[in-house]
């Protein structure tokens, strides 16, 4: 059998690899039965259609993020709140798959016809700009592209600025037109975008960490035997252990390479600049609560505990 698995980004992407590395898995789980064909973003439209088509059941499996999710499964927005997971990547990684919360936000991505399989992050989210940002202040009438969760533009307003929903695929042409000033992203994403070539300033700013889901249909989850939904599992979890690695290194990497190749200003934030920003988001979180209801603050609570008791 074919297994169409689409995803939301470019080919050697971190999206890109987990896919690669989940068809290598499954295709030698199960001696060669299954075959998993990759589409990476464009080939199949974009975030959002690719969202409709796997929960449709269209394609079988995908990876998507809160992001292009938040619309359909409000409570994920708790993943575009500023400054919420632990800065270290080795516990945000634990704690995206561990934590009790996840189990309460999985039951809702089922609600919507999505199986979870497995989140991960995929790096630090930073800021790009034609001009440095290092205060709330410096945002003031920013138009800064990010993608269409509500959840994300409160975060913007918060800050002042002004958010700008584009589709992914065209955030570099906007920007070398002038029509957004900024842009927020992972460092992988900066670099194989090309968003270093149309903007002057990358702030190493840290305030949240990209995180990806993979998803599968849930009627192709259930139309699935025992025995093979154990192996698909254990595909997803070898995926899932590879990418932590793979991710801090092609972060890494491609930050070397944006400062050998482009004479875009790298502006690291002090601490005592990064808490003006996390305390003007602060009321973000009362926003997501109001907005989402009882079960979304019972979510956030439980993160919140986790991530305080992983940190101790
Ligand atoms: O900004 C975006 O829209 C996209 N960014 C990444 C790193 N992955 C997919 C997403 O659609």
């Amino acid at each position: 059998v074919e297994w169409t698995f689409a995803h939301e980004e470019v080919q050697g992407s971190v999206q890109d690899r987990y896919a690669q590395k989940f068809k290598e898995e499954i295709e030698e789980l199960t001696d060669g039965a299954v075959n998993v064909k990759v589409y990476p973003v464009g080939q199949l439209g974009d975030g959002a259609n690719q969202v409709e088509l796997l929960q449709n059941g269209a394609i079988q499996l995908g990876i998507n993020n809160p992001g292009s999710v938040g619309t359909l499964v409000p409570e994920t927005n708790l993943f575009s709140l500023h400054f919420l997971l632990p800065a270290d990547m080795d516990k945000a990684h634990e704690l995206v798959n561990d934590s009790e919360a996840m189990d309460m936000l999985n039951q809702k991505y089922l609600d919507a016809n999505m199986k979870v399989l497995g989140w991960f992050p995929e790096g630090y989210q930073m800021w790009t700009g034609n001009k440095a940002i290092t205060s709330p202040e410096d945002f003031d009438g920013f138009k800064i592209r990010t993608m269409a969760s509500p959840v994300i533009s409160e975060s913007y307003k918060a800050y002042g600025a002004d958010p700008t929903p584009i589709p992914y695929m065209e955030v570099y042409s906007s920007l070398q037109l002038n029509m957004i000033d900024g842009q927020v992203n992972p460092i992988f994403a900066i670099e194989e975008m090309k968003f270093y070539e149309v903007q002057d300033y990358m702030m190493l700013s840290n305030q949240a960490i990209f995180v990806g889901t993979f998803v599968a249909n849930d009627m192709f989850w259930d139309s699935l035997s025992d025995e093979r939904r154990a192996k698909v599992q254990e595909a997803a979890d070898a995926a899932n252990d590879y990418i932590l690695g793979a991710q801090k290194d092609l972060n890494n990497t491609r930050l070397e390479s944006i400062k050998e190749n482009s004479d875009m200003e790298i502006v690291e934030l002090t601490e005592e600049q990064r808490s003006a920003f996390k305390e003007a988001s602060q009321p973000v979180r009362d926003f997501y609560v109001e907005q989402y209801g009882e079960d979304a603050g019972k979510i956030l609570d439980q993160l919140l505990k986790d991530v305080e008791a992983i940190q101790q």
